[in-house]
């Protein structure tokens, strides 16, 4: 498959404010390392250069977003922000009812609490591991139902997130419609390195959950950058707009959890929404237990508005091509330089294959955490796991092994430019060119859920 790296395009804004950046020496960054138990995510991001841990709230707002920042109406009740979001919300995405949160999984414990019976399956494509956590907490079991070749980190099939119908066909049959809780359906799959579903394979699984009565939770968090691939690989989606194909995805689902920290443009917030006044009714009255009233679920009137604001700006076909092609470009360089990353190169980030990179450490000795640590000692950049630590242990104890054993070099939006970009590259391949020397680790601290976040490691 042919990917397009630069057609003419450069980013779609000019910088009004910088954000200086200092490198720490190779010995002050092999300490920090160390001191943070070989965990990216317990660095100082002050021992940071170039911060590619996560594109979840890192991104840079616009000036009207900002300006949209002074237009907070705090009031505890009835801020009109959240009217402001709401109407956004319904007109961009579709959905009928609206429940903000703090963020992502603030929307998931809701609805997992209330769509969610003890034995209930959740079929998905992929796990991500808030979502998993929250729904077996509320007692449900997650089935993976993606297609095998997002498995696969080699496989260029251009849409692996795509649902395998026949896996899912067989669960319903296996369980009874009754007991699937809904399918969970991410678009831009995270944990598959990024990768979209097609709206074929979404109308094929429409058709299908319509029959049996399931509903289809979409996991929205990036469903622009899905939006993205559709348009450029999709038959009859090429004169579409990003705007019109993120509307057709939304359509064909029930409702929806939002991170809105990474697509739309804010560094906090996220919603729950949905379709059925019934569920909403349930949601509406849930988030005043575990976030807040239902005009504000947690967030200020402000992040409200700038949250309605970058929706706006997330669907916008010159934004969403720069995102995905200052994306494109990194994996680029990284194939040039020979690293082993997924393919296709997907819309969030580059995964590099820490199996294939470091093929003399076997995953108990978790190559993908050990590389990450060595990414940063290297050249001070964070990245991320997303490996055996991340997938965590199952609820009989025994660790989770996952096929996809990866380092995430996630690219927060509207931050960095494309020398930062050759940077990155450049520092991946001069490890690349010690990796005999570089040993496994052993986890020393194991946090009860969501290991990732807080687990510590030593060397071999
Ligand atoms: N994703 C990410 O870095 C931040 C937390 S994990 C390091 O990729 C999906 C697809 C996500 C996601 C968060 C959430 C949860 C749900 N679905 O972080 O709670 O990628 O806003 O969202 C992160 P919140």
């Amino acid at each position: 498959m042919k990917q397009v790296i630069r057609k003419n395009w450069a980013e779609p804004y000019r910088i009004k404010t910088v954000e200086l950046l200092h490198m720490k020496t190779e010995a002050q960054r092999k300490k920090a390392i160390r001191e943070a138990g070989y965990n990216t995510f317990l660095l100082k991001s002050e021992d940071v250069y170039i911060d590619l841990l996560t594109d979840s709230g890192t991104s840079a707002m616009s000036d009207r977003q900002w300006a949209g920042m002074m237009l907070g109406d705090e009031a505890y009740a009835g801020s009109r922000n959240f009217y402001h979001l709401e109407e956004v919300v319904r007109s961009t995405y579709g959905y009928k009812y609206l429940v903000p949160t703090h963020q992502g999984r603030g929307a998931e414990n809701i609805l997992s609490k209330i769509l969610i019976k003890k034995g209930d399956i959740v079929p998905g494509n992929m796990y991500f591991t808030t979502t998993r956590l929250h729904q077996e907490l509320a007692g449900g079991r997650f089935e993976d139902i993606i297609v095998k070749e997002a498995h696969d980190p080699n496989s260029e099939f251009p849409f692996k997130g795509n649902v395998d119908l026949d896996k899912l066909e067989s669960l319903i049959k296996k369980h009874g419609a009754k007991k699937i809780a809904y399918v969970c359906i991410a678009t831009s799959v995270n944990m598959a390195g990024g990768q979209p579903i097609s709206m074929s394979n979404l109308k094929a699984l429409r058709a299908m959950t319509k029959k049996h009565g399931i509903r289809i939770i979409h996991d929205m968090t990036r469903v622009a950058e899905n939006a993205y691939f559709i348009q450029q690989r999709e038959k009859g989606y090429a004169k579409k707009t990003i705007a019109e194909i993120v509307r057709e995805i939304c359509d064909l689902t029930d409702g929806a959890t939002m991170s809105a920290k990474k697509d739309a443009l804010v560094n906090i917030g996220g919603f729950l929404a949905v379709n059925d006044w019934d569920v909403f009714e349930e949601a509406r009255n849930m988030v005043v237990v575990y976030e807040g009233l239902h005009t504000y679920g947690g967030l200020a009137g402000r992040d409200m508005e700038a949250m309605a604001i970058g929706i706006g700006e997330s669907v916008n076909d010159d934004h969403i091509h720069a995102r995905v092609g200052q994306v494109l470009y990194l994996g680029e360089q990284m194939l040039n330089y020979g690293i082993p990353i997924v393919k296709p190169i997907g819309g969030h980030g580059i995964f590099v294959d820490a199996k294939a990179f470091l093929p003399h450490i076997p995953q108990e000795l978790f190559p993908a955490q050990t590389l990450a640590a060595e990414v940063y000692a290297e050249s001070g950049v964070r990245t991320m796991e997303r490996g055996v630590v991340s997938a965590g242990r199952k609820a009989n104890g025994e660790n989770y092994m996952p096929k996809l054993e990866l380092v995430r070099f996630t690219i927060p939006r509207r931050v960095y430019t494309q020398a930062h970009m050759d940077v990155i590259a450049e520092s991946t391949a001069l490890v690349l060119d010690r990796r005999q020397k570089i040993k496994g680790m052993k986890m020393v601290y194991e946090p009860k859920y969501l290991r990732f976040f807080q687990a510590r490691f030593e060397r071999i």
